[in-house]
């Protein structure tokens, strides 16, 4: 970015270049509105963005290049932040206890001595270094890193950052620019304290409760929404944070509590508790059976969660293979063609049938008629069928099939990749695909393997000082420590 010569500018005259800078884009005066004589393309208001790039496509570095993440993850919540910014261009520096790291690494092992896919799998594109964080010299490396990088990311149990000396406090004093962001378990309020993993966040952030079936217990789902999900929300703080920090030029702490980004995937069913105040939710399949309602949305099956009725339907296959089944969903403009397809052409103009309030009360015999049709075909026979017709179905995948498919390798979504100690794995690449921004996804590092680099090449260290900290143990794990690990 050019330097800006404000050296020689007035005062007055600088704080009225910056609110003109950082004008919010709503607030626009008349003059700054798109004028077709101006040819250089419209810059957002912002200051001094560069000409736009000749480059070709994908070669104009990543999203994130530049930034630098200093990443005090662990387990699974905080690392599918840290690994989402990895992929998209940011330096994740992942900083680990010696001899130990991240406890991941030897949970679940399936490969005696390697890093376990937990970890693998959550952990790529960055780099480690090991310091003990409680070690006076490794407080002091800290603090050069702190000076270092642009984001420091974690996901500790309520109080611990604070515990090492790494407190808001002290992290923005060293370097005002930092984002500090967290996961934590709850936000403030009663529960601020506790520790929470996956299933608790689940249960407490209301989708427990909505899934499963009516006569059966609160439900958790497969799809790691506590952890992965508040992940996700995280990487979405960041950046924001990142961008605002263009025009502020100070950092910000970026809090994201599992219990509310459950609860953000889960919305549907706060929509569905206020509409209970109503009258009953006519769409969930309970309706139709004449179950009443009560104070609380209920579980709902395989209802679709949206306005359009569906269910999971057996497949041909189904009594041997548990995943052949289809979604299923009954969607109001293909009725005729649904019609057709099952050979019930008289269902079109049949009263009872032939309009989606006339239908709501015979869901379950529609689905038991459409399921006799389904079960005839596999499921990617429906699926071929059913596309033709615009009909919305999607074939019940096993992981095992979503391994396999050939597409999702083609587009980088699964990605095998080698580790020298494990070998060849799979893992989920970048779901987010970029035309400017192209992800290579790279192994997840081994214990401290990039520590001596990132203390001598970036962050000073001579040869002689890496020595004296080596032998200090702030880097290297005690002798307690390893016998703890083995
Ligand atoms: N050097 C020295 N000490 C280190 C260190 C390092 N490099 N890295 C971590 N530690 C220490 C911490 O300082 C902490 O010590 P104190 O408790 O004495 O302050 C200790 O390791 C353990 O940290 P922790 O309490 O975060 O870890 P835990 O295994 O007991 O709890 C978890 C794990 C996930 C329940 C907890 O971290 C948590 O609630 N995190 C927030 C919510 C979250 O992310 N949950 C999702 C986890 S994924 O399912």
């Amino acid at each position: 970015m050019a330097k800006r010569k404000v050296a020689a500018a007035k005062p007055k005259k600088i704080a009225k270049r910056i609110v003109k800078t950082v004008r919010p884009m709503t607030n626009r005066p008349a003059q700054m509105k798109a004028d077709p004589k101006v040819t250089a393309p419209y810059n957002g208001g912002w200051p001094e963005l560069p000409p736009p790039s000749t480059a070709p496509w994908g070669q104009a570095g990543k999203a994130l290049d530049g930034v630098r993440i200093l990443d005090f993850t662990h387990v699974q919540s905080g690392p599918t932040c840290t690994q989402l910014l990895g992929y998209m261009g940011a330096d994740c520096i992942k900083v680990e206890r010696p001899g130990v790291g991240d406890i991941t690494r030897g949970q679940l092992r399936d490969v005696k001595g390697a890093d376990s896919l937990y970890f693998t799998m959550l952990n790529g594109n960055k780099r480690s270094i090991t310091i003990d964080s409680k070690h006076p010299k490794g407080k002091e490396i800290l603090e050069r890193l702190i000076k270092h990088c642009d984001v420091l990311v974690e996901n500790f149990a309520p109080g611990a950052l604070d515990r090492m000396g790494l407190t808001w406090e002290y992290i923005h004093k060293t370097n005002p620019r930092m984002i500090v962001a967290s996961v934590k378990g709850f936000g403030p309020g009663p529960y601020e304290d506790c520790k929470v993993y996956e299933n608790v966040a689940q249960c407490a952030g209301g989708a427990a409760s909505t899934t499963g079936f009516r006569e059966g217990p609160p439900l958790v789902t497969g799809a790691q929404i506590g952890d992965s999900g508040t992940g996700l929300h995280l990487a979405f703080g960041i950046v924001s944070a990142l961008y605002q920090r263009m025009r502020t030029g100070r950092g910000q702490r970026v809090l994201c509590a599992m219990q509310d980004g459950v609860l953000n995937l889960a919305r549907v069913k706060l929509r569905d508790q206020q509409r209970l105040a109503h009258g009953p939710l006519t769409e969930y399949s309970q309706h139709g059976e004449g179950i009443p309602f009560g104070k609380a949305v209920p579980r709902a099956g395989n209802d679709s969660g949206g306005g359009q009725p569906g269910w999971i339907l057996k497949c041909k296959g189904w009594e041997t293979d548990p995943d052949a089944y289809t979604y299923f969903i009954t969607q109001a403009p293909v009725w005729g063609a649904i019609c057709d397809l099952i050979g019930k052409p008289e269902w079109k103009s049949d009263p009872d049938y032939a309009t989606p309030p006339a239908r709501l009360p015979r869901l379950r015999h529609i689905f038991d008629t459409i399921e006799e049709w389904t079960k005839t075909m596999t499921k990617f026979e429906v699926m071929e069928i059913c596309n033709k017709h615009d009909i919305p179905v999607g074939p019940i995948l096993s992981m095992k099939e979503v391994a396999e498919e050939p597409s999702l390798r083609a587009t980088g979504t699964v990605v095998e990749v080698d580790h020298p100690t494990r070998g060849r794995y799979l893992t989920v690449g970048n779901p987010v695909k970029m035309s400017d921004s192209i992800t290579e996804v790279r192994r997840s590092p081994l214990l401290g393997e990039h520590t001596e680099d990132i203390l001598t090449e970036e962050l000073g260290y001579s040869a002689e000082e890496f020595a004296a900290i080596k032998s200090s143990g702030a880097i290297t794990p005690s002798e307690k420590k390893e016998t703890e690990a083995a």
